[in-house]
Formats: structure tokens, sequence, C-alpha cells
């Protein structure tokens, strides 16, 4: 099993993808974020489309990995799977998963993602206090305004495979704070 620290950060994950609260993960979490995002975003009909297919295959690859619905047991006992099975490949899946989610995030495809987009980003999971995601995203020192898909790609790719407890964890430190 993985350690401890690294479970703990899977359980918070866990309860972030959550959106309902019910305790497990399915479908109705899929769609209260993918709706959340289009109605936030004020999409047109072609741009809808596309977004309901990215979050469907995002959720289907990354999360349900042929499933239909996660308790939170299960959905530790998955990444602990990867996670031991072989943790480079299980490395590069988070990375992956991390770097399409950021692409629909960064709106305008930059490869960078300004205040704006972080905040609309957030409030798709549900994540609606504003103040604390300003604050996440201010964690990460924005340079004139902006962090790099990168730098959020790998601070998640760091919060959901990492062990060392030495290195400062960007993801689980917002989660603290309430975010
Ligand atoms: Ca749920
Ligand atoms: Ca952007």
């Amino acid at each position: 099993m993985a350690s401890e620290y690294l479970t703990n950060k899977w359980k918070m994950w866990f309860k972030w993808l959550d959106i309902n609260k019910d305790g497990k993960l399915d479908s109705k979490d899929m769609n209260a974020a993918r709706e959340r995002f289009v109605e936030l975003n004020d999409f047109d009909a072609v741009k809808t489309k596309a977004a309901m297919d990215i979050f469907e295959n995002w959720w289907k690859d990354f999360i349900f990995r042929g499933k239909v619905e996660l308790s939170e047991e299960e959905f530790i006992e998955s990444m602990n799977e990867g996670f031991k099975t072989d943790k480079d490949e299980f490395i590069e899946r988070m990375r992956r998963c991390f770097q399409v989610a950021f692409n629909v995030v960064d709106i305008n495809s930059e490869q960078n993602i300004d205040e704006e987009e972080f905040i609309v980003g957030f409030r798709t999971s549900g994540h609606e206090n504003i103040e604390l995601n300003k604050k996440f995203f201010e964690m990460y020192n924005p340079k004139k305004g902006l962090v790099s898909v990168h730098d959020l790609v790998e601070s998640w790719v760091q919060f959901t495979t990492s062990e060392d407890m030495s290195k400062h964890d960007i993801v689980k430190a917002a989660f603290e704070l309430g975010v």
C-alpha cells in the first residue's frame, strides 16, 4: 500500500471529485462538473458539445477506468493498484490526466492560466469560494498574472503521486486552506 501521506492526498482528491458530496463518484458528478463548466463559460453549441465529450472521456479514462461508480475505498484501491503496479506508468497517466484537464481550463489555449480561467476551473468542480481560489492561484507565484499549464500539471502530479513529505505540496496546502 502507498504511504498514509499519499493515501490521505488521494482521499482529499476523492472529496474534490465527489461534487454532489454523496460519498461516491458516478456520472452525476461528471454531469455536474461539465454542465457548470459550460454555464460559466457561456459556450455556443459546438463548444458545448466538445466540452461535454472531453469531460466524459476524462472521467472514463482517468477516474472510472472501467467502473460506473466508485466508493472512496474503491477509488483509493484503484489509485494504489496503478501506483504499485508500475509507478512510472502511473506518474505518466496522472500527467496526461492533468494536462487534459488544464487544456480545458486554458480557454484561450496559450498553455498558461490567468486568474479568471483558474477561478472558472475550480468553480466547475463546485469550489465556489472565489477568495480561496485567488489565494490558491497566488500560491503558484504567477508571473505577469499567469501560471504555466506545465507548473499546474506538475503540482497535481506531485499531489497525486509523491510520497515525499519534505517537498512542499501546493495542492495539498490549498486543500488544507479549505479550497
Ligand atoms: Ca458523488
Ligand atoms: Ca489561458
